[in-house]
């Protein structure tokens, strides 16, 4: 049986889950949010990555109901963490090209966030350069009409895509995300030091925030706090976990 095939059983097994990874206050390292990342959880296989079932369920199609499972799923698990914390929590979560491109993505936003009861403005919906140069005339369609629903848009992989900095111009984006490929040789490589340097000047001016990615060491969180970095996501600060650890995380250090 294909990995493709097992995925559409995968899906009726309620084999997927999501898990949540902290973004924090660079400064107080306070968690203000979490990332939403899907795993599968196969009877055989163990935890299969998303590398390996995301590029086929976006060949395929079975992404649309995937993402629309995750991010309903994932404004109910943020209801509950708001209340846990006791504060305004965000949820990120990643659209695929795909997704984003399909009709019914707003109504399945609005189903979200209806049926959670979050409130738009603490939901940040994670989209790639490449996602908005597909067709920009449609993206900025779509994206002012997420942004009617008051979530905020970040650009993920910032950098890394094949697109024009004019879009920044044009388009309602509130969030920029730094690569990982970008801070995994900081301190030391300059030629890194100073995209990021550019990354969080060009935000200052644009009043746009910056989520630093795969923050693993210390040296790093200093490099990058000290830059003016306002957000850090990475290993140093909490891995992707499960719900119940991303509960134990919040009453940890609120
Ligand atoms: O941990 P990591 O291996 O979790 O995720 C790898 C990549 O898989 C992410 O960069 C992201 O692009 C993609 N991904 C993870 N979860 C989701 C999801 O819920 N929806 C979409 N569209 N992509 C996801
Ligand atoms: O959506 P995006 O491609 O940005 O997904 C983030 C990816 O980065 C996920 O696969 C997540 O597991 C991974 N990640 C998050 N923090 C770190 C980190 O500190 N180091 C490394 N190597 N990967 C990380
Ligand atoms: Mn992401
Ligand atoms: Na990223």
């Amino acid at each position: 049986i294909s990995l493709e095939a097992a995925m559409f059983q995968a899906v009726r097994e309620g084999e997927f889950l999501l898990y949540y990874q902290p973004i924090v206050d660079a400064r107080t390292r306070q968690i203000q949010g979490f990332e939403t990342l899907m795993r599968w959880k196969h009877p055989a296989l163990g935890l299969v990555p998303p590398v390996r079932f995301i590029p086929i369920a976006e060949s395929n199609g079975l992404i649309n109901l995937l993402g629309a499972w995750a991010l309903k799923a994932a404004c109910v698990q943020l209801k509950q963490f708001q209340e846990v914390a006791q504060r305004p929590l965000y949820m990120s979560v990643n659209i695929s090209p795909r997704q984003f491109r399909n009709d019914k993505f707003l109504d399945i936003l609005d189903d979200a966030i209806t049926f959670s009861g979050v409130s738009g403005d603490n939901l940040v919906l994670e989209i790639t350069e490449g996602t908005l140069m597909i067709d920009p005339v449609h993206a900025e369609s779509i994206l002012v009409r997420m942004t009617e629903r008051q979530a905020r848009i970040a650009i993920d992989d910032f950098g890394t895509g094949y697109s024009s900095l004019a879009y920044l111009k044009r388009f309602p984006i509130s969030v920029l995300k730094i690569d990982r490929t970008f801070i995994k040789d900081l301190p030391a490589s300059s030629k890194d030091a100073a995209i990021c340097n550019a990354i969080l000047d060009l935000a200052k001016h644009l009043n746009l925030s910056v989520v630093a990615e795969g923050v693993e060491t210390e040296e790093q969180m200093h490099f990058i706090e000290s830059r003016g970095c306002q957000y850090v996501q990475g290993y140093l600060t909490g891995k992707p976990m499960p719900a119940h650890a991303a509960l134990a995380a919040l009453s940890d250090k609120t």
